[in-house]
């Protein structure tokens, strides 16, 4: 059965793999299944065609036959458990590897989120400025639970998991703002993510539709 993923079609970051369809090609990739992807626009999103899949109007989707899927932990998690390589078979790893997908997009994101938000959403209130070294320092606490926790260790829990995917690409999103390099064993295990065939194929093909055109823009 086909599977069809939705992108942006002009990803905002020209294609440095931040959009989070990244997450479900690097998945797909991982799980060696292929895959087709039905380019969107900001208008097209906000479309009921689009709001069928996607009730908040944004992307990635997945669709494989009769199934739609929205929100990249569920996807993830879906293509994880149909196919081998992202879930350890013990059951108590494999409960654990989703406890880190659950944390990456629980625990992790919301502050990285919030920072894009104090910055581009809100960065022109006057109080902007005032809150923002509120909003990195708490990136910076969950960090460092974080780096504690990994340790001296390649992975999170044993064998790379699909927890390891979700993190590892919540972490990525956070390099524009400096505060991962901050965190040299979170940027090593960041770019062991990105060093993985897997993850370079989904990242070549995701720059292939944002590349600039030649000359720039
Ligand atoms: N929690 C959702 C977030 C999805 C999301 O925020 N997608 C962004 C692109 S990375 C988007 O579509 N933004 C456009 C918008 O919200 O209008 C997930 O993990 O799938």
């Amino acid at each position: 059965m086909t599977i069809t993923i939705t992108a942006f079609e002009k990803s905002p970051d020209r294609g440095q793999g931040l959009a989070r369809d990244t997450r479900v090609r690097w998945a797909l990739e991982e799980a060696g299944q292929p895959y087709e992807v039905r380019l969107v626009s900001f208008r097209a999103m906000k479309e009921p065609a689009h709001l069928a899949i996607h009730p908040f109007g944004q992307i990635p989707t997945y669709e494989e036959g009769d199934l739609a899927l929205f929100e990249t932990g569920a996807i993830v998690l879906h293509i994880a458990e149909h196919h081998a390589g992202l879930l350890p078979d013990d059951a108590n790893a494999r409960a654990r590897a989703i406890s880190w997908m659950f944390a990456a997009v629980n625990t992790v994101e919301p502050p990285i989120l919030d920072l894009v938000t104090a910055k581009i959403l809100e960065g022109d209130k006057p109080w902007s400025m005032e809150r923002l070294p509120l909003v990195q320092d708490r990136i910076r606490h969950r960090l460092r639970q974080l780096a504690s926790r990994l340790g001296g260790a390649d992975w999170l829990d044993g064998l790379f998991s699909a927890g390891d995917l979700m993190m590892a690409h919540v972490l990525l999103r956070l390099r524009p703002s400096g505060i991962l390099d901050e965190f040299p064993g979170l940027a090593a295990y960041v770019a062991r993510g990105e060093a993985r065939p897997a993850y370079k194929r989904a990242f070549a093909d995701q720059l292939a539709v944002n590349k600039p055109a030649h000359g720039g823009r």
